[in-house]
């Protein structure tokens, strides 16, 4: 008895988790934005981007009503102090290769978000890639404790 109510959790855990898109060969995979402390002039968002097709592609813009605008970013940390810059380029998604903005200090960064958004919520927002176009998703806020990593730094939070 025991054992099948394991295997029913496993069996549904995955599926009460998944939050992906597609657009064309890029699978866009769980994207989210950590909550933020009310009044938070910036919030930060993470994706992570999957190029199933033969060539690169590039993610040049992020589009939300939720925020006065997205900038794609990187926080470099020179002498001791970080910065963030935005990805003038965007990010680029190699061709069969996995990406996830996040990493190296990389972060989608909403500013000026128009609210409070908390646990639970849906942002949505438009990823516009050179190839693949453009594409609705929405990034669900989840607690900060879970992405503790790069590319908090210099967030003003
Ligand atoms: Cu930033």
């Amino acid at each position: 008895m025991h054992k099948i109510v394991i295997a029913a959790f496993l069996a549904f855990a995955p599926t009460a988790q998944a939050h992906d898109f597609t657009a064309g060969t890029i699978f866009i995979d769980h994207p989210m934005i950590e909550e933020a402390p009310p009044n938070a002039p910036v919030i930060g968002g993470y994706v992570t981007l999957h190029n199933n097709g033969g060539t690169d592609d590039r993610l040049i813009q992020i589009e939300s009503s939720a925020a006065e605008k997205v900038e794609i970013h990187k926080t470099t940390v020179t002498d001791g102090i970080a910065r963030m810059q935005p990805l003038t380029e965007g990010l680029t998604i190699p061709a069969g290769d996995i990406v996830w903005l996040g990493d190296d200090g990389t972060h989608a960064m909403f500013v000026k978000p128009a609210k409070r958004y908390q646990v639970g919520d849906e942002v949505p927002a438009t990823l516009v890639f050179e190839k693949a176009g453009r594409i609705d998703i929405t990034f669900k806020v989840e607690e900060r404790s879970l992405t503790d990593g790069p590319g908090h730094e210099g967030h003003g939070q």
